[in-house]
């Protein structure tokens, strides 16, 4: 090791402990297989402006009107973070200050809807939706009433039957987009029943983002109101947020921009975090590559691949496929539960998430199913060729698990649960896995 390698960081000279989880993090990223499909890894551009100067001014309110001195600098790099979202999406108005995405979409219900009396009508946590849609142990289900709509049998939106619930509930306010969704959404279709209903539209389109930047998931911008997207998943930035008013949202209520601005700060945030903001607009930048295009279809090619191969393994996917980076896994046909299938893959050294399917019948802690997607392993660099890997570790852990049922009986659920972890940690056929899949993640470097 050079000198310099030796040369001990600041971080780690102060803080010993947090440097070696920090390195320990940086560790595990690069040996495992992160197929988490909101979880995305970042350029070292964006994490130089993440941890810049940027982070430590008060600038609360907007650019030229600031409730603080010395906000220049903050100035600009908002105003170009604005810029850049507005070019990129086409949309004549954008707030880069959410936190998140929660916060966002909290922010959109404060400035449209009067608590206890207007309905926010979204997608069904167990259909896919998001917490913040309506759940009711979230906010948005605790302030607001709702009127969920969830999937048809084959796993995918049924237009005709939300278009009932829309008729006969009148929300005020329909959210399209999810967590879990492996379809395309018909953007139009929703614009359609909203108008219809009088309601304002919402895409939290979070997770579809660099799709439809990339031009392969059908742009929302013409028939909604507002657009909400997070900025860490298939946008590839920092965590945070951006809020979009739509041409189509100004001439429905032309004081939106402002209801939206005004709700986020002063109503929901403090101070933005001018170091995020800066990252964002990186991202914006890198988004607006045409190598961003080519990664953005990439995704998606990996996605249908990999699916394509796990149904030759005779997994069981939420509507038998899929358009876009996620897939949905209902584990029922084989016998495995979706913690435990979870559980063991993070064994193996892949890295997913358990996951409710449409009207799963267990709790949401031991769902049914499981979650995965490529823009991480999309990042790396890798192609179709991989997925078919990918395809055959996974099937061969969970058929290693099969048959491992969760017991219903609570009592007996945790005692067996915590036997299992005990036992699948040590699982050889899986560690030799775990190592393969390292190997194989050395040739992938990380951005
Ligand atoms: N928790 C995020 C996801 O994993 O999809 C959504 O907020």
């Amino acid at each position: 090791m050079s000198a310099l390698g030796k040369m001990k960081t600041a971080l780690n000279k102060t803080d010993p402990q947090i440097y070696n989880f920090v390195k320990a993090e940086e560790k595990r990223l690069k040996d495992v297989l992160e197929i988490i499909p909101s979880e995305n890894y970042i350029s070292q551009a964006v994490k130089e402006a993440l941890g810049s100067a940027l982070n430590i001014k008060y600038s609360e309110g907007y650019p030229k009107k600031r409730y603080y001195q010395g906000n220049e600098v903050v100035d600009n790099v908002e105003i170009l973070a604005q810029e850049r979202a507005k070019k990129l999406f086409g949309v004549p108005h954008a707030n880069v200050q959410p936190y998140s995405g929660s916060p966002a979409n909290t922010a959109v219900y404060l400035a449209l809807l009067e608590p206890l009396k207007d309905k926010i009508m979204g997608m069904g946590l167990g259909a896919g939706g998001h917490l913040t849609h309506g759940s009711p142990v979230s906010i948005s289900g605790k302030y607001f009433p709702t009127a969920p709509y969830h999937l048809g049998k084959d796993g995918r939106i049924d237009y005709d039957e939300l278009e009932k619930i829309a008729m006969k509930e009148k929300p005020k306010i329909i959210v399209c987009g999810g967590t879990a969704i492996p379809r395309i959404i018909d953007f139009k279709r929703f614009g359609e029943i909203a108008d219809k209903v009088g309601a304002y539209l919402l895409a939290d389109i979070s997770h579809i983002t660099g799709l439809i930047i990339a031009g392969v998931h059908p742009d929302p911008v013409a028939y909604v109101h507002v657009i909400m997207t997070t900025t860490h998943k298939t946008l590839r930035g920092p965590r945070g947020a951006i809020l979009m008013v739509t041409e189509k949202g100004l001439a429905k209520d032309p004081q939106l921009a402002d209801k939206i601005d005004k709700a986020v700060f002063p109503g929901l945030q403090g101070g933005p975090h001018d170091n995020q903001t800066a990252a964002i607009a990186v991202a914006l930048l890198e988004a607006s590559k045409p190598s961003f295009k080519k990664y953005g279809a990439q995704i998606v090619k990996n996605c249908k691949k990999l699916a394509e191969e796990l149904i030759g393994y005779g997994f069981n996917l939420v509507s038998g496929g899929t358009d876009n980076h996620l897939i949905l896994i209902d584990l029922s046909n084989k016998k495995v539960n979706g913690a435990i299938a979870a559980l063991a893959l993070e064994v193996a050294g892949i890295v997913t998430n358990k996951n409710a399917v449409p009207n799963d019948p267990m709790p949401p802690f031991y769902p049914s199913g499981l979650r995965i997607g490529t823009p991480a392993v999309t990042s790396r660099g890798m192609k179709e060729g991989e997925m078919i890997k990918v395809a055959k570790w996974i099937n061969i852990v969970i058929e290693e698990v099969r048959g491992n049922e969760l017991p219903v009986d609570k009592e007996k659920r945790s005692q067996f649960w915590r036997e299992f972890k005990n036992r699948i940690v040590r699982n050889k056929k899986l560690l030799a896995i775990a190592s393969e899949v390292k190997t194989f993640c050395s040739k992938f470097p990380l951005p």
